[in-house]
């Protein structure tokens, strides 16, 4: 497979799944799903080259494991990264003593101030270890790391999920449980 195929059909997967189904007139159901052939169908009809093949190999091989199917393969969704509201009926799960979110120095005000808040999308998004807070800063600028006492907060009564791709999300981070250093 063509890697930049691939990466150009993730990249319009996100926009589909996540945050624009109606670009290409698709429905997604309450919890983020997509029908397969439907979802095939309207992407290339709109001229974005999609097949079962390369679908099954964004799956498989997208470094991130953005998008999942269903058992049986008719259903598609992006695991995590919404801004249209879905549910994605994610268990509870109680997080280690430390996450960890990458940003940049220009929102460092704003979040010392408010906490971390979900901005557009259905979560705010935390990572287990450093370098993948690192990698999600950088796409922004000079990754600035904050530490958040995950630990704690879950002792609060902060609920915390694990999406299918390992990522932490949780409603909202207040400045207390973020060591800024
Ligand atoms: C910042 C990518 C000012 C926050 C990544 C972030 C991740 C505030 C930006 C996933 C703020 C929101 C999510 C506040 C938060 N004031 N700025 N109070 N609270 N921010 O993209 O975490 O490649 O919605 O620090 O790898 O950057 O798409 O969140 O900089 O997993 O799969 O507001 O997206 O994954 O940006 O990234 P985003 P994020 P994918």
């Amino acid at each position: 497979m063509n890697e930049n195929i691939a990466k150009s059909a993730s990249k319009f997967l996100s926009l589909v799944l996540r945050h624009s189904p109606e670009k290409i007139g698709l429905k997604l159901d309450e919890n983020g799903w997509a029908d397969v052939n439907e979802l095939i169908e309207r992407c290339n009809k709109k001229g974005n080259r999609m097949d079962a093949e390369l679908l099954d190999y964004v799956v498989e091989n997208n470094d991130k494991k953005r998008f999942a199917y269903n058992e049986d393969k008719t259903r598609i969704r992006a695991s995590q990264g919404h801004s249209i509201s879905v549910e994605l009926n994610l268990a509870e799960t109680e997080p280690s003593e430390y996450l960890y979110h990458g940003t940049v120095g220009k929102f460092m005000e704003s979040i010392r101030k408010e906490g971390l808040k979900k901005m557009s999308r259905q979560h705010v998004h935390l990572s287990k270890d450093k370098e993948t807070a690192i990698k999600v800063g950088s796409r922004r600028g000079i990754a600035q790391i904050l530490k958040i006492k995950s630990g704690e907060m879950f002792k609060d009564g902060f609920r915390f999920y694990l999406s299918e791709n390992n990522v932490w999300l949780t409603d909202e981070v207040p400045p207390k449980y973020i060591e800024f250093n």
